[in-house]
């Protein structure tokens, strides 16, 4: 039953999402004494964490710098067992916070924004929310924060025949819940179509227990090692020993982690072959991100970047015996350009066992045809499956607001205003909808950095402007249009220097048939984007609309 609230009986501040922005933004409003709530329509906190089950799911920042730096006590506290850590560790962390800082009895889980409109009379969100059991509520909030997560919408296509198809059809995003996503794939003949960070973690799980892996390739990735392990004892002793000052260091990396391993200040293509050769190799021992710092340049100049990728190339030619499963799954486009993969399992190792085979659909190749009740047919062949695994990725960044009625000021509909991209100013706010805040959205550089990091600052940016607006007397804050252009323009150029748009990536939304082609996140760097931030603050929020 839905009840219209009023102003009386409100909310300062509703969060959507319980996922580590949600967490702490409710941490974050609660601290400053605003009635908050949270909603969430996982049971559990956690937020993509929750949901990307499949075996193998892991985080592809070290544990010590993907974790939140807001407390002290917390990151004293909290030991990480690997250097990497997998979904459950990342599961416990989240669970952890929750019950720390005590928030849960502010979490509504099982509840679903189900539609929110902006009431100019009262300034306030009229949100409805829908619980499991279909029952409805409305309430008012002041402000409103989505913290609903980048890659929170699955992305699924329409594959012809796919509803025929008589085995089990798996999503790595929306992995059932059973016994800790462990389904029990041995002795089956399973398909898995994507390679994108999802496939690359998947594939060597599935390939341990299945009769046969059948990978089909689109895009192949670029994939470097993690050289994951047990948590190095003596780094974490010196970590703890000044975390403040390693978390700051990590803030003034343009990425906002990988201090112990800045870029290299020297262009790729300054170096011998000798130099390169062995810097590149360096690298690729440490592991990680660290691999695009390997010279400064590789992201920013083509020539530099293809020296690069035919370094990740000679690595997958010396793995994989059979030569022509090496060059099919050997990339052409700029390393980086789409995520790099970070591997734990030895992604390109698996393509040496007998029982899995790549089969290309690429577009200029042969792209999957349709489903059957059997399988997979691309090539003009069958391939026969017991299960399929779609590791297809997310509609990014955009897909959950896109889903949702919203609207904004004199009943703007999101779907309306984001029509031709998510426009946006500072990846903060958006003209149009006052008193609604994002938290690694689009538009600023959370999807370069280690996106706690990213929303730790959104959060602390979104607290001091409330604290702001209250001491001032205004009820609302809206981005301008033209500053909002200026940010689009601002993000547009700083891409255009990049290898950022020389392939088809989920940062474009190219991954998503139809959807507009804007580059969606911010590549000028943590540093640059957090003075930018702080300055607008300092400024009185300009470019903000204020009442
Ligand atoms: O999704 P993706 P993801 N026919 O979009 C293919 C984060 N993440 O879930 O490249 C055939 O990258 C598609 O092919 P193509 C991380 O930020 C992090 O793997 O479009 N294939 C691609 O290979 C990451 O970037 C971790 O040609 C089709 C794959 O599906 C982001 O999430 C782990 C197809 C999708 O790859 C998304 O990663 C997991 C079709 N019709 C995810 N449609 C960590 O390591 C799509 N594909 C922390």
């Amino acid at each position: 039953m839905s009840s219209q609230a009023t102003a009386g009986e409100g909310l300062d501040v509703l969060v959507v999402g319980a996922g580590f922005g949600g967490l702490y933004m409710l941490h974050k409003a609660r601290t400053l004494g605003l009635r908050a709530l949270a909603v969430d329509a996982a049971p559990g906190v956690g937020g993509t964490w929750y949901h990307n089950r499949y075996p193998g799911a892991r985080v592809d920042v070290q544990s010590l710098e993907y974790s939140y730096s807001f407390s002290e006590e917390l990151q004293q506290a909290w030991h990480w067992n690997e250097r990497y850590a997998a979904r459950p560790e990342l599961l416990r962390y989240a669970n952890h916070v929750a019950d720390r800082f005590a928030l849960r009895d502010r979490i509504r889980l099982e509840t679903r924004l189900v539609a929110a409109r902006w009431d100019e009379a009262l300034a306030r969100w009229q949100a409805t929310l829908r619980a499991a059991d279909g029952s409805e509520q409305c309430l008012a909030a002041r402000f409103m924060v989505m913290a609903s997560g980048p890659l929170s919408t699955p992305y699924m296509p329409a594959f012809p025949g796919l509803e025929r198809f008589k085995g089990r059809v798996l999503h790595t995003a929306a992995w059932p819940h059973e016994d800790q996503g462990a389904v029990d794939f041995s002795g089956q003949r399973v398909g898995v179509i994507g390679t994108g960070s999802s496939g690359v973690q998947v594939i060597p799980q599935i390939a341990k227990q299945a009769r046969r892996l059948t990978v089909f390739q689109r895009t192949p990735a670029y994939v470097v090692p993690a050289h994951n392990g047990p948590l190095d004892a003596e780094w974490e002793r010196r970590v703890k020993a000044d975390y403040a000052g390693f978390r700051a260091r990590s803030r003034a990396m343009r990425t906002g982690f990988g201090s112990e391993h800045p870029p290299h200040m020297k262009s790729a293509l300054a170096a011998s072959a000798e130099e390169r050769e062995a810097r590149f190799e360096a690298r690729w021992r440490i592991g990680g991100f660290a691999f695009l710092g390997t010279f400064y340049d590789l992201m920013i100049d083509e020539r530099a970047n293809a020296l690069a990728a035919e370094f990740v190339r000679g690595k997958i030619r010396s793995t994989v015996r059979d030569p022509e499963v090496a060059a099919r799954l050997s990339p052409t486009y700029p390393i980086g350009c789409k995520r790099l993969c970070v591997d734990s399992a030895g992604y390109y190792e698996t393509f040496n066992l007998p029982q899995v085979e790549l089969v290309d659909v690429s577009g200029g190749g042969r792209p999957i045809e349709f489903i059957t009740e059997r399988g997979v047919v691309a090539g003009g062949r069958e391939h026969e499956l017991d299960a399929l695994v779609l590791a297809t990725g997310f509609d990014a960044v955009t897909g959950t607001l896109m889903r949702l009625p919203l609207q904004g000021r004199g009943g703007l509909r999101i779907q309306d205003k984001w029509a031709g991209g998510p426009l946006n100013y500072l990846g903060l706010g958006t003209a149009g909808f006052p008193n609604l805040f994002h938290v690694a959205g689009a538009g600023s550089t959370a999807a370069f950095t280690s996106v706690i990091l990213s929303i730790e600052h959104h959060v602390d940016w979104i607290g001091d402007c409330i604290t702001w607006l209250d001491t001032q007397g205004h009820k609302s804050i809206e981005a301008e249009e033209d500053a909002e252009a200026a940010w689009m323009a601002h993000m547009l150029e700083l891409a255009r220097h990049t290898v950022f748009l020389g392939c088809e990536s989920w940062y474009l939304g190219a991954n998503i048939p139809g959807k507009p082609r804007v580059f969606m996140a911010l590549v000028g760097g943590f540093p640059a984007y957090a003075e930018q931030c702080a300055e607008v603050a300092a400024n009185g929020y300009a470019g903000f609309r204020l009442r």
